[in-house]
């Protein structure tokens, strides 16, 4: 494919990541047609060979392909209300973070105005786009993606999860809440270490190799899981770590810290164990978490 018959794209939405969108599509030479709420954001990107677009349904009128990379939902329906019969017989591809009910509700309001519609998540921040790190995860329609698999490529490894439109945001709030529950305990390491004076620079590497050396229990811990026997290969059973747990959150205290952080999942492995389950292994109290469990 040359660079001129690369197909065109249009992009609503230039934060960080709209931008970082539109800046890896105008390197791989796809048209690439924008729009902002912020006009004056499209700027860099017009000097750079984009096009922009007064608005949203001028924009979507230049492109076969149309990725919303908005706030939330809210944006997205604010932005593309008024114009749904622009979006007829063209792919819109939102990129928006929300829930998988949301991506449900919204996949039904595009069928209605007849847009084949591809959901997806971007695990990826805006300088790792259209680098290996990046990947992408769709669900939706399938003619969509693969029709425009080629350009997805350019943002980043593309994941295409299945038909029902909530997969990819499912799989994104899965993998948003394990990093941000890494995310709170690297913060709380951090106030643990500068507490008596240590700066984190200098601990950041301990921290790293540790994450890095525990990060590949989740493979053991899905095992578990879906057989839903919490004892077979148990390495660390949970008696003990809830009460080396015990030792975090006194710690914390001690040093006149809040234990905000950790304090719940504390809570859940003490009571998993006292329920007559300390030999089991820590993935137990995926348990406690269904609804209705005491
Ligand atoms: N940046 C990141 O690290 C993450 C990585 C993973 C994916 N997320 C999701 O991507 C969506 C956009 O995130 P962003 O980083 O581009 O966010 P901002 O830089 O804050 O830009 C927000 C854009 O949304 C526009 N906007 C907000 N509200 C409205 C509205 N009511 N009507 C129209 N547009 C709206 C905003 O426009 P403006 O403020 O410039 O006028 C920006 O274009 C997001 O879902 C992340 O969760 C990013």
């Amino acid at each position: 494919m040359t660079e001129t018959d690369r197909p065109a794209v249009t992009v609503l939405g230039l934060g960080a990541m709209g931008t970082a969108l539109a800046e890896a599509l105008l390197a791989e030479g796809h048209p690439v047609t924008v729009w902002n709420r912020t006009a004056t954001r499209a700027d860099p990107l017009v000097e750079r060979g984009a096009a922009r677009a007064a608005t949203p349904g001028e924009a979507i009128a230049a492109s076969s392909l149309v990725l919303t990379c908005l706030l939330d939902y809210a944006s997205v329906h604010e932005v593309l209300d008024e114009h749904g019969d622009a979006l007829r017989g063209r792919v819109l591809a939102n990129l928006t973070n929300g829930t998988p009910a949301q991506a449900r509700r919204f996949a039904e309001w595009a069928a209605c105005h007849g847009a084949d519609y591809l959901d997806g998540g971007i695990m990826a921040v805006p300088p790792q786009i259209a680098t290996p790190e990046a990947f992408l995860l769709y669900s939706g329609s399938r003619a969509a993606f693969d029709t425009h698999r080629g350009t997805l490529a350019v943002l980043g490894e593309s994941h295409y999860l299945g038909e029902a439109a909530g997969l990819a945001a499912l799989h994104d709030i899965a993998l948003l809440s394990g990093m941000y529950g890494m995310f709170a305990g690297i913060v709380h390491a951090f106030a643990v270490v500068r507490a008596e004076g240590t700066p984190a620079a200098e601990f950041a590497p301990l921290l790293t190799r540790w994450l890095s050396a525990m990060g590949g229990w989740a493979h053991a811990a899905a095992g578990q899981i879906d057989s839903g026997d919490y004892t077979t290969g148990v390495v660390s059973n949970l008696g003990m770590q809830a009460a080396g747990f015990a030792n975090l959150i006194r710690t914390a205290e001690e040093q006149g810290l809040s234990p905000e952080l950790l304090a719940p999942f504390g809570s859940l492995l003490r009571r998993r164990a006292e329920a007559g389950h300390a030999r089991e292994d820590i993935t137990g109290v995926i348990e406690l978490l269904r609804k209705g469990n005491p």
